[in-house]
């Protein structure tokens, strides 16, 4: 069977970690408010979307472990507040 083939018949489960990661990246999702960062971050962990989030107030990560060339990689999405909350804390005006 070619590789072309056996990627046709890759599913979802093949994807799943088997084990503790192997390695762990650490990814910081930084921006204006409102304009999706925690949405995202919960589509790709949890697989879902929610309508009624709350805006992030200080830090929150998520983790999401995939199965990578063989290897579990996991990966650290780091939620930030938006800039109006960074603006309260800075020294620097906005
Ligand atoms: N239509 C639509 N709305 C979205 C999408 N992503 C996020 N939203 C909406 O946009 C608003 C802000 O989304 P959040 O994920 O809370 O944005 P955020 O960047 O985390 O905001 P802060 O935590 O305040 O910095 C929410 O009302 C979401 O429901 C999208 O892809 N489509
Ligand atoms: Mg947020």
């Amino acid at each position: 069977m070619s590789s072309k083939a056996s990627n046709a018949t890759l599913s979802p489960r093949d994807l799943e970690p088997t084990g503790p990661p192997d390695r762990t990246y650490k990814v910081v999702f930084a921006g204006d408010a409102a304009v999706g960062k925690t949405s995202f971050i919960n589509r790709i962990t949890k697989g879902v979307f929610l309508s009624n989030l709350s805006s992030t107030l200080g830090v929150d990560f998520q983790v999401k472990t995939i199965l990578v060339d063989d290897r579990n990689i996991a990966i650290q999405l780091w939620d930030t507040a938006g800039l109006h909350i960074l603006c309260r804390v800075r020294s620097n005006p906005c």
